[in-house]
């Protein structure tokens, strides 16, 4: 749906708890647009927006789409973003994109947790916001407690511009507060935040004069743009009913790119401040705010035309990555449908095609007058599994997909442990990873199933010893003979290793002193206990004994790592376990349960303060009790917390649980080697 002026554009991101009717809103929109010949359902799998696989299997969205339609001359870009916690990212995305935010509410559950998350970002980032109550066809809702509830949560500035209407039990229409003497409250409420925002008015309205619709709604459109008031509609996207209302304060209200002014960011040659005017005139810049790699289709980048005009088959400077890409053909998209178009401009939005290294997050732009746009501060990813491909096959095709999906993502981390040689991902929560998994096998046939990674545990000693490793082979020709002794003491936790040598009158020859340390190297790769590295401890080669013919680095190497092991197993040998520095940031009515949850892992609770109004909690808690803590914090918290952890340091491993982690590593071995 081509457009030719940037005031003929509105941008709008649904935001809302999931299952709130978002999806729904937009297929009664394409409906009655004609887009559609009928409204398809979320749980039959058919609406235009929730086209994706596994959308339509789940029944709700996952991925954030694009639906523009076209309303009295103005072309609105919705874009409906999923609900459910785990998919933020794209909420995100569509915040970006927006100029304006419409956050619907169920009118029989009222304020949820996303609720009010998404309404904070949509604050944060400064977008004007209106409230859509869906669902009031919903029978037995106390629609006037609702409203109270909601000018409680929201404030003053939260104002019903409509109420609606139930003929025998059924809601069939909404009406304009102006038209009912019941709702003169809010009338005036209105009334006295359009004045608050145009001095004429404001004198106008004190002096008890009535004021115009047309001042009422200039007034209204300055408060509304300034964040000043967030308009509620009533309605019901099932029955078609507050959907003509909400369009038209879109249209007449809500505002364009070019309302927005300018898109600001740096020069990312000198650094320096740099704006673009949001308008044709200006030299291109635009904003990468979310890819899918569609297997079909290929790669596609979900741009916003901040300046200038994004043209098809044209050439564009990548200025986060510094390179010049190609744009493929440019489309619109509605839901999966794609228009192809020549011409994008300023303060629309629309795909490009086939781009090859831009990613999320990057701003494309003239060369000439290089910009480059804030980039979207996506979450970092808590929950962590180890992957195992099923087959031999799904480990070959596994990077191609991993990347498929990483590229689409960013909210998805992939990482290999070194050391327990497994291949991790990391996501927001349970439901995310198995959406990936999904992905993964349905798109790419990539099966993998996802385990609790291990836990890095560390093996020392408590206790000093000396010890004696001799390897001796001499059965006539040429022999091997190492012999050394060693003292190995246990040292200060977080040390990790030392080593030296304190041969005097050349015991042991100065060139096989490298090779003890190599044979000690060596055996601290697996201690005795459970085969876990060994750390924390010191080494010194004390004395030894060679044979000017039979000695060897080879032999010296086996010599040191038969005398490390002999104090491993007289060193009293321990387990010691990771410790998390973990920050936890809450809501205050959850801190008791939050803290309670820590101390029942184990955590050592180092401190508490309170910021922007949430409670910050400090604790050091051992890895292998945090493996589940997104999801448990979540439930904790009802998806308000937040939480990050670092590696700290290490500490033993409680004897009873030490038992069972030997135990385990032990039935492994046995396993391993039948
Ligand atoms: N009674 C009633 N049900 C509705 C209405 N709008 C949507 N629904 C139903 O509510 C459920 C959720 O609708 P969706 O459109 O998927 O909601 P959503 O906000 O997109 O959900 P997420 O994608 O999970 O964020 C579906 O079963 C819809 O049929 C409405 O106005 N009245
Ligand atoms: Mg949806």
């Amino acid at each position: 749906m081509k457009v030719q002026e940037t005031k003929k554009i509105r941008n709008v991101v649904l935001v809302s708890h999931g299952n709130v009717g978002k999806t729904t809103l937009l297929e009664a929109i394409l409906f009655k647009k004609k887009f559609i010949q009928r409204m398809g359902r979320v749980e039959d799998g058919n609406t235009v927006s929730d086209y994706q696989p596994e959308e339509k299997n789940r029944k709700f969205s996952i991925s954030l789409s694009l639906v523009p339609v076209e309303h009295k001359g103005i072309k609105i870009n919705f874009l409906d973003t999923p609900g459910y916690a785990d998919f933020v990212a794209e909420v995100l995305s569509g915040i970006r994109a927006a100029e304006n935010g419409v956050l619907l509410i169920n009118a029989s559950s009222g304020i949820e947790v996303q609720t009010k998350k998404y309404w904070k970002f949509l604050e944060t980032e400064n977008k004007p916001r209106a409230i859509f109550i869906n669902k009031v066809d919903i029978e037995g809702i106390d629609l006037g407690a609702l409203l109270n509830h909601i000018r409680d949560f929201f404030g003053y500035k939260a104002i019903p511009l409509n109420y609606p209407v139930f003929e025998n039990g059924k809601f069939t229409k909404v009406s304009s507060i102006f038209e009912n003497p019941e709702f003169e409250n809010y009338k005036h409420a209105i009334y006295e935040i359009a004045a608050e925002n145009d001095d004429a008015m404001l004198e106008k309205y004190l002096g008890g004069e009535e004021l115009t619709l047309d001042e009422v709604n200039t007034g209204m459109k300055k408060a509304y743009m300034k964040g000043n008031f967030y308009p509620i509609f009533f309605g019901s996207a099932l029955n078609l009913v507050g959907i003509d209302e909400l369009l038209n304060f879109i249209t007449d209200v809500m505002m364009s790119p070019e309302d927005l002014g300018e898109g600001k960011g740096i020069n990312p040659t000198n650094k320096q401040e740099e704006t673009r005017k949001i308008s044709t005139d200006e030299s291109f810049s635009a904003f990468v705010f979310k890819t899918l790699s569609d297997p079909y289709v290929g790669k596609l980048s979900f741009t916003k035309v901040y300046s200038g005009i994004l043209k098809s088959n044209a050439t564009v400077y990548n200025s986060s990555k510094g390179v010049v890409e190609k744009t493929g053909q440019v489309v619109y998209l509605t839901g999966s449908v794609q228009e192809p178009v020549d011409e994008v401009i300023a303060g629309d939005i629309a795909v490009i095609t086939k781009l090859t290294v831009t990613q999320t997050n990057d701003t494309l732009c003239d060369s000439d007058n290089p910009i480059e746009f804030p980039k979207i501060d996506f979450p970092e990813p808590m929950l962590t599994r180890a992957m195992r491909p099923k087959t031999k096959t799904d480990e070959d095709r596994m990077s191609l997909g991993l990347s498929k999906i990483t590229e689409e993502d960013p909210t998805v981390k992939i990482s290999k442990n070194l050391e327990t040689k497994e291949q991790l991902i990391s996501g927001i929560g349970e439901t995310h990873l198995s959406v990936i998994m999904e992905k993964l096998s349905g798109r790419y046939n990539v099966n993998i199933t996802l385990t609790q990674p291990r836990i890095p545990y560390r093996e020392t000693i408590t206790t000093k010893v000396k010890v004696e490793g001799k390897y001796k082979k001499q059965t006539g020709g040429h022999g091997q003979y190492g012999h050394c002794f060693l003292e190995v003491e246990p040292l200060e936790r977080g040390k990790e290793y030392s080593f030296e040598s304190r041969i005097f009158g050349g015991a042991i020859p100065k060139q096989y002193i490298p090779a003890v340390e190599k044979g000690v190297k060596e055996a601290m790769e697996a201690g005795i206990l459970a085969g876990y590295p060994v750390i924390d401890v010191g080494i010194a080669v004390v004395d030894g004994s060679y044979h000017p013919v039979d000695s060897s680095e080879l032999a010296f190497k086996i010599a040191g790592s038969m005398a490390l092991k002999k104090a491993l197993e007289q060193g009293n040998s321990i387990l010691l376990e990771p410790i998390e520095h973990i920050i936890v940031i809450v809501d205050e009515q959850y801190m008791g349960d939050v803290i309670g949850d820590l101390n029942a892992r184990r955590g050592r609770v180092l401190g508490m303060k309170s910021e922007n109004g949430k409670q910050i909690i400090e604790a050091y808690v051992p890895l292998a009790e945090l493996l589940n803590y997104a999801n448990d914090l979540n439930s904790i918290t009802q998806g308000t917390g937040e939480f990050k952890m670092e590696h700290s340091h290490y500490e033993l491993v409680p004897p009873k649980i030490a038992e069972k982690i030997i135990q385990e590593s032990q039935l492994n071995k046995k396993e391993e080697a039948e």
